[in-house]
């Protein structure tokens, strides 16, 4: 499918190297930097750009071995599932704009089962591809194009002892790309939710700007990577059913770990990432302990940074969002990072030792990410889009009777548009073959994404591709200052709920995709392609 290109032994052999040193140099600064402050706290791998002979501009080699691995979750036990490298997270990789990233994913996965259902039904479990989340970068060729397929070998392959194949990812980063924190998982249709809840996530830091503020420079920076994992019997079922996953509990892992511990001193201050890594739970973030809460000083949302910290007690997270949140350590005593519905904490915060004297301070003003757009940049205020979420229960006969469909502008036509939609098999559900949206380079234009959805277990949070996005307004009520999103919750059980926000398109063409982070919803079709084209 698409252009899925094998990469050639000779770069394999090249790459190797590289891969090594970025690890060792990179994992190195990442582990001394987390020792200052938390000996006991787990970070994952830190993978570096290093300059190339020739090159123009720096290149972050990475290379994914993905294959079923026998995992250790400290706190859970151990658990087989699909992995980046043996572990979960995968490594974090530190890039800065004008640099590049060089992926090379092995697909070590057993052959695909036979699939038999149609396009929006589970299928090709063994197959992936990568996502950039967040990434203002190209959604063609190979580059964070979802459309590809890294397919394993058949069977016919593997008995013939055919080598394991590779696939190559490149990616030009921005020089002008926001500072900040992004995330990268399969994206491949159909196959997305159950390799994303096995652990197949891991961190991307975009360097530059926001690190330089000396209060932040100061600041240990520690990646909050939180995994929703889904496990019975130290395995993620089979996505079978629509009833699936239904009765299993989430497990959630920090940074690879359940309920890790974090060490603060008193008065000291640390950058946490904060990563919503999940599939199906939006996190209502605190800390709390006994002493009272400390407040989450965020300082930027989905990757961008806002122009000022804003002080939260609670802070919302849908599956996908990332902020990056300043937190100081004040009374001694243990405090937990916890989810608003999750029985269990995420993270346990001791706050101990000798107290940091003076206290260490937060910026007042910081670099802002992206300047915002306005109303008065919209290129054609009658071409609003309206997107809805909607489900049909009971539509299809067989284990997923559901149709979890995007509908309002651009909706996916029906196969009967005389017949009853709520019964149609094709309306509002993607189809990989129709252009839902075709979004001209340098417009200005105004959504509004609403869910219609009273169950709820079922958030739908909107995620476009390739451009951010500006909320300017929840319910109809104007936001100040808006923030800058590439995922927006919306939550299950609030039939009504809407958000509307401000989107240039740019830079970029090529098919991308908008869709419902839920990601069993968009494995089962909660999809549509946007096409962007020059204006
Ligand atoms: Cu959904």
């Amino acid at each position: 499918m698409g252009d899925a290109r094998r990469v050639s032994r000779r770069s394999v052999v090249k790459a190797f190297p590289a891969v090594g040193l970025a690890a060792v140099s990179g994992g190195f600064l990442g582990a001394r930097r987390a020792a200052a402050a938390s000996p006991s706290f787990p970070q994952p791998p830190v993978s570096t750009a290093r300059s190339l002979p020739g090159g123009v501009s720096p290149v972050l080699e990475q290379t994914f071995d993905v294959r079923f691995t026998d995992v250790s979750v400290p706190g859970y036990g151990r658990i087989t599932t699909r992995t980046y490298n043996g572990a979960l997270p995968g490594p974090t990789l530190r890039v800065r704009g004008g640099q590049t990233l060089r992926l090379t994913h092995i697909n070590g996965l057993p052959p695909n089962p036979p699939h038999t259902g149609g396009h929006n039904t589970p299928h090709h479990p063994n197959s992936f591809n990568v996502h950039t989340h967040g990434m203002h970068v190209s959604p063609s060729g190979i580059a964070d194009n979802v459309l590809r397929e890294f397919a394993p070998r058949t069977q016919d392959e593997a008995d013939a002892g055919v080598p394991e194949p590779r696939y190559l990812t490149v990616i030009h980063v921005p020089a002008d790309h926001p500072a900040g924190t992004y995330w990268y998982h399969p994206h491949l249709h159909g196959a997305l939710a159950e390799q994303v809840v096995g652990g197949m996530a891991g961190v991307i830091v975009v360097e530059g700007d926001v690190d330089e503020v000396s209060e932040i420079k100061a600041a240990a920076d520690l990646v909050v990577c939180i995994n929703e994992l889904k496990v019975e019997d130290g395995k993620v079922p089979a996505f079978t059913s629509n009833g699936w996953l239904a009765g299993i509990r989430s497990t959630f892992a920090v940074n690879g770990a359940v309920n890790p511990t974090l060490r603060l001193r008193p008065g000291e201050v640390q950058r946490w990432r904060l990563v919503a890594a999940t599939a199906f739970t939006e996190l209502r973030l605190q800390v709390t302990g006994r002493r009272g809460s400390l407040p989450l000083h965020q300082i930027a949302q989905d990757g961008v940074t806002f122009a000022r910290p804003v002080s939260r007690n609670a802070l919302d997270l849908a599956m996908g969002n990332r902020a990056d949140v300043l937190v100081r350590g004040a009374e001694p005593g243990t405090y937990e990072l916890r989810a608003e519905g999750v029985p269990v904490p995420l993270m346990t915060i001791e706050v101990t030792g000798e107290p940091v004297e003076p206290q260490m301070k937060l910026p007042d003003s910081l670099p802002q990410g992206r300047p915002f757009l306005d109303e008065r940049d919209i290129d054609n205020p009658d071409a609003d889009r309206e997107v809805i979420f909607h489900a049909d229960h009971g539509v299809f006969p067989g284990p997923f009777p559901n149709a979890f469909r995007v509908l309002g502008t651009g909706a996916t036509p029906a196969a009967d548009p005389d017949g009853d939609l709520r019964r149609d098999p094709a309306y509002g559900l993607f189809d990989p073959g129709y252009v839902n949206h075709t979004l001209r380079l340098g417009a200005v234009e105004r959504w509004t994404v609403r869910t219609d959805e009273s169950v709820p277990a079922h958030s739908h949070p909107f995620h476009l591709h390739t451009n951010q996005v500006l909320l300017t307004h929840r319910n109809g009520r104007r936001l100040d200052p808006p923030v800058w999103h590439d995922t927006i919750g919306l939550t299950g059980g609030r039939p009504g709920e809407s958000a509307t926000f401000l989107v240039r398109y740019e830079d970029f063409t090529g098919r991308s995709m908008a869709h419902c982070h839920q990601l069993q919803h968009e494995d089962l079709g909660m999809m549509q392609n946007v096409d962007y084209v020059e204006g």
